[in-house]
């Protein structure tokens, strides 16, 4: 079993029911959910004028590969009725895979440790409730200090 650190996200429709059953799929098809973040509505980052995000970031396990996880990801993106108009825009559902226990992958459909993790405050910030001493497998950092190292100052504030 691998633990796998996922982050979701929505901005479009009905945000926390389909974050929901997202994960009820996830936990269906790929493996067990072992811990979750708070959900968080964070600013836009990259494309600034779209609505505002919930994201969340899931701990799990699984006995698949990461290519295995990634098709089903996308399976389940596509079921739940995804749609993207350009890059970093508006979405109904998006799910990355952050963290593949500390495997490092580099093929071209798929980066292991997320390439970006490090440069958004709405990942940070989820992934340092669950695991702020996980040392980053490629920038030998843990959460925590890529987290007070970041400089993006996009707003991410819990949902009670
Ligand atoms: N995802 C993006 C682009 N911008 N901004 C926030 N706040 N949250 C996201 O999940 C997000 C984003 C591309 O996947
Ligand atoms: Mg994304
Ligand atoms: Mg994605």
């Amino acid at each position: 079993m691998k633990k796998v650190f996922l982050l979701l996200g929505s901005n479009l429709g009905d945000r926390l029911p389909i974050l929901k059953e997202a994960k009820v799929n996830i936990a269906q098809r790929i493996g067990r959910i072992t811990q979750e973040s708070p959900y968080y509505e964070t600013s836009p980052w990259g494309v600034l004028d779209q609505p505002v995000f919930v994201n969340q970031v899931i701990e799990m396990e699984t006995d698949r590969s990461p290519e295995q996880v990634l098709k089903t990801i996308l399976e389940i993106e596509i079921e739940l009725g995804r749609v993207r108009y350009v890059r970093w825009g508006a979405r109904t559902i998006d799910i990355d895979i952050l963290y593949f226990a500390d495997l490092i992958v580099n093929s071209p459909h798929l980066v292991i440790p997320h390439p970006s993790l490090q440069e958004r405050r709405f990942t940070l910030e989820p992934l340092n409730d669950l695991i702020p001493n996980f040392l980053h497998p490629v920038l030998q950092k843990t959460t925590s200090q890529l987290l007070s190292e970041c400089p993006d100052i996009g707003s991410v504030t819990p949902i009670s």
